[in-house]
Parts: structure tokens; C-alpha cells; sequence
């Protein structure tokens, strides 16, 4: 097929959540978002609903992702943004984390994020141009407990932001990070975390739960033509929760 005249995105984790709300936000400014999910059904539902294409992948492995990228390419013959969401919640006291538990959650949240840059950063390199996101998470910040694995795992996705920005800027990609603070996503509402609220609420500047819809704008602010001139950039979004 011919290339796509709008630009296009891939957003992971994105049928339902933060990153639903971020390929809605993504579309409304025209461009065909890409609902790579592993839940086919709700990919398929949340793809309908904004315009886009479902593709279901596990994103820790590295044949799926790239048949993703196959996939989106044969389809509309660039990718422009890639917004790399999504990601294991745990919920897990250290005297219960076990290394089966902590392998679990690094091979979707770093080990995806790799495969994700790895399949997609070389597509954006050869057409000279790209904005990636990578959803990160106040808990790098909070050190919050019960979740030692995953707090561990998005001190990498920051770390490798800083990193991988500084490799690709050279091929007018930019690589920022997002973190937002505890949201009221479709995954925390169904998890114990949804009981943090409690706690967090008192400690953020502004008095209310965050919602997707919060986290979204700054998100997509990155993925635009304007943002170039920030890359490697770590931004929090969790109404004061955290400050640094
Ligand atoms: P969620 O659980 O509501 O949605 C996550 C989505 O990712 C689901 O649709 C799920 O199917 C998909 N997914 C999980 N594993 C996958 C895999 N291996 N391959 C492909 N897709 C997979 O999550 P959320 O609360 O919206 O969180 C989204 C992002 O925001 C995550 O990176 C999370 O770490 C981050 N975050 C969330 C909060 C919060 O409080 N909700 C706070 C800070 C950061
Ligand atoms: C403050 O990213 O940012 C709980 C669960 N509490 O996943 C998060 C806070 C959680 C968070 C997060």
C-alpha cells in the first residue's frame, strides 16, 4: 500500500487505561493510531471506537513485536510516534517478591520497551524522523512499596530514555519520559492499589484522583513536530504529588 499521508502511531497497552486515553488524544490530532495490546477483544473495541487498527502483541517477545512493526509498515508505510505504555502493575510486599516475579515484570516493562525501540527506532532512523514517549512512573521519584520490581523497572525506562536520546537525536528522533502518578486507570481500579488513593490524594498539590485523561496532553505534546527541541527529558504529571 502506499504510504499513509497522516502520521502514524503505535501506542502499546493502549486498549485500555492511560494508554487508551493517549491514542485518543494522539488521534485528535489526525493522526491513525496503532492499538498494540495484548487483549485482542479490547484492542479490537477501544480500535473502533477511535479509528484506528487493533494489533494484538505481547511486546516481551521479539517476534511479535516484530510482526507488529511488519504488520503497521505493509499497512500505511510509516511510523512516526511510538508511545511505549504498556506495562505490568504489580502489587507485591518484598517479603513475597520472588525472582519469578521480578523476571515477570522486567521482561514486559524493560525488556518490551528494548524490543519496541529496537524494531521501531530503526524504521524512524531511515525516514530521518520520530518522537518516542516511554511511560515511566512517579514511583522512581516516591519509592513507593509494595512494588520494589516494578519501581526497579522504570528507573531503567528512565535511564534508557536519557540514553537512547542521546543516540538518535542525530536522526531527528526525540526520546522523552512520562511520569505520572497514581491515575485512576482500568487497571488500578480492579487492584489494591486502588486503596492508594488514601495516602496519595494529601500529598498532591491539586485534591483529586488523577484520571487518564490528566496524563494524556502532556504525552502527546511529545509526540508533536513542535516538541523537537526536548528529548532525553523525564516529565511528571501526577498533580504535585512528587517534586523534583
Ligand atoms: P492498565 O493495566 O489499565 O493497562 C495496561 C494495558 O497494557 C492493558 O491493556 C494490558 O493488556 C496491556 N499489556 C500488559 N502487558 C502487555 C504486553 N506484554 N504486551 C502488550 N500489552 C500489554 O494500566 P494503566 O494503569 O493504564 O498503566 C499504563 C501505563 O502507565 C503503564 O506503563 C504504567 O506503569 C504507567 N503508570 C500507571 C499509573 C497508575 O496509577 N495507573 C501510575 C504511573 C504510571
Ligand atoms: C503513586 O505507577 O505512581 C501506586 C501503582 N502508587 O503503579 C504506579 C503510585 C502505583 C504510583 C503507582
Amino acid at each position: 500500500m502506499a504510504k499513509s499521508e497522516t502520521q502514524v502511531a503505535i501506542i502499546t497497552g493502549s486498549a485500555q487505561g492511560i494508554g487508551k486515553a493517549i491514542a485518543s488524544r494522539i488521534a485528535a490530532n489526525g493522526v491513525t493510531v496503532v492499538i498494540a495490546d495484548l487483549n485482542e477483544k479490547k484492542a479490537q473495541a477501544t480500535a473502533a471506537e477511535l479509528g484506528g487498527l487493533a494489533v494484538k502483541v505481547d511486546i516481551s517477545q521479539e517476534a511479535e513485536v516484530a510482526a507488529l512493526v511488519a504488520t503497521v509498515m505493509a499497512k500505511y508505510g510509516r511510523i512516526d510516534i511510538l508511545v511505549n505504555d504498556a506495562a505490568i502493575v504489580p502489587f507485591v510486599p518484598w517479603s513475597d517478591l520472588t525472582f519469578t516475579e521480578w523476571r515477570r515484570v522486567m521482561a514486559v516493562n524493560v525488556d518490551g520497551l528494548f524490543l519496541m525501540c529496537r524494531a521501531v527506532g530503526d524504521v524512524m532512523k531511515d525516514a530521518g524522523y520520530g518522537r518516542i514517549v516511554n511511560i515511566a512512573s512517579n514511583v522512581f521519584v516516591a519509592g513507593t512499596p509494595n512494588l520494589a520490581h516494578y519501581v526497579a523497572s522504570k528507573g531503567a525506562v528512565i535511564g534508557f530514555t536519557r540514553a537512547l536520546a542521546s543516540e538518535v537525536g542525530q536522526f531527528g528522533i526525540t526520546v522523552n519520559a512520562v511520569a505520572p502518578g497514581l491515575t485512576e486507570s482500568d487497571g488500578v481500579k480492579e487492584s489494591p492499589h486502588n486503596e492508594g488513593f488514601g495516602y496519595v490524594v494529601p500529598m498532591q498539590a491539586i485534591d483529586r484522583k488523577g484520571q487518564p485523561e490528566d496524563i494524556a496532553p502532556a504525552v502527546a505534546f511529545l509526540t508533536t513536530e513542535e516538541a523537537r527541541w526536548v528529548t532525553g527529558s523525564l516529565l511528571v504529571v501526577d498533580g504535585g504529588h512528587t517534586r523534583h
